[in-house]
């Protein structure tokens, strides 16, 4: 029963020394410790032996299953403690590798501008008004002085919602300072930005959808000093201190009197070069006082009021701005493009 009991005791080591899952421990616990395992069969054996044997072999018996089982418990441990220790391995973040940094996206060429455009009138304290872009040709038209059968009410130039060509899709923001003069008290001071369509050809100057800014201001005494001091003041904000301008007589059907305003070429400083296309000046935008009729319609009377008007293409202004030299480039949205800003 010794030899018996030793022999137990060193295979069991050997064995839980080689055992490499919790599984095989738990295996290797019963084969010894178990209720039928070999412990146990020693034990029930024991009352073959005589008295004074029986409790030193208990004893014996005992402090195997003692060592047994302390083993069994280190083993286990440092089984928890190897698996513990290949996760945190496994799973362990190296803060060290350098991180991937987002791609930053930047505002339209387009907006850029428009945004340095506002800013600029903001700063003489106009309002910037947003308005619908399916709108009535009443607004778009009627109230602008442009009467049944003004050429640019014609159904190849104006996207149409219906027969009676009542509702379509604004060809100008002007219909925008209608609606202001009809909602907002007097004095107003505002711009309006935003998208028109007319049905062109789409090439690199033309798109059947492009964007204006038209501004207005209508108060008392209002004169077309007022409208050449506020708009010389943008320019100069817009192409540097001294730039300067011209303003030639045009004709609008909301306006009167009307005119176009150019700057001074940057490039040539007015000398000519193909910038201007030899002209020394380019033109920038359309503008003039107030039709007294457009007043009237409005409610607004024009012997007390009077005020001036402006509008321009966005496209144009940000073509300039950022030497673009085709319109396409600036709806096509090619990220090699847009990156260059
Ligand atoms: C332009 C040129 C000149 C204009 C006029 C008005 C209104 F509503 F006050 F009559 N809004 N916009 C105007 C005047 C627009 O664009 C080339």
């Amino acid at each position: 029963m010794r030899e018996q009991l030793a022999r137990i005791r060193e295979e069991a080591m050997a064995k839980l020394n080689e055992a490499s899952s919790s599984a095989e421990l738990e295996e290797l616990r019963v084969k010894y410790l178990g209720k039928k395992g070999e412990i146990t069969a020693i034990l029930k054996q024991m009352g073959g032996l005589p008295a004074e044997e029986r409790p030193k072999m208990g004893q014996l018996a005992n402090e195997v299953r003692a060592v047994i089982e302390e083993k069994l418990t280190a083993a286990k441990r440092e089984m928890e403690e190897k698996a513990l220790d290949l996760r945190l391995r496994a799973e362990a973040l190296d803060v060290t590798v350098p991180g991937k940094a987002p791609k930053m996206g930047h505002r339209h060429p387009m907006y850029i501008a428009l945004d340095e455009m506002k800013e600029i009138f903001i700063g003489m304290g106009f309002t910037v008004l947003d308005g619908p872009e399916v709108e009535l040709a009443e607004l778009n038209f009627d109230r602008l002085n442009a009467d049944e059968g003004h050429p640019s009410r014609d159904w190849s130039d104006t996207f149409y919602f219906d027969e009676q060509s009542r509702v379509m899709l604004r060809s100008q923001t002007s219909p925008m300072q209608v609606r202001a003069m009809d909602s907002m008290e007097l004095p107003i001071r505002i711009i309006a930005p935003g998208r028109v369509y007319r049905k062109d050809e789409v090439d690199a100057t033309h798109s059947p959808m492009f964007h204006q800014v038209e501004g207005m201001v209508i108060d008392k005494g209002v004169t077309m000093a007022d409208l050449k001091g506020t708009l010389n003041t943008a320019v100069q904000q817009l192409y540097g201190e001294g730039t300067k301008t011209r303003f030639r007589p045009h004709h609008f059907p909301f306006t009167e009197p009307s005119c176009e305003m150019d700057v001074q070429c940057h490039k040539c400083g007015g000398v000519g070069c193909p910038t201007c296309k030899g002209e020394g000046w380019i033109e920038l935008l359309g503008a003039g006082m107030i039709h007294p009729h457009v007043l009237e319609m409005a409610g607004i009377d024009p012997n007390v009021w009077s005020g001036w008007a402006f509008g321009f293409g966005l496209e144009r202004l940000a073509m300039r701005r950022f030497k673009i030299d085709d319109l396409r480039l600036i709806f096509e949205n090619d990220v090699r493009f847009l990156e260059q800003f």
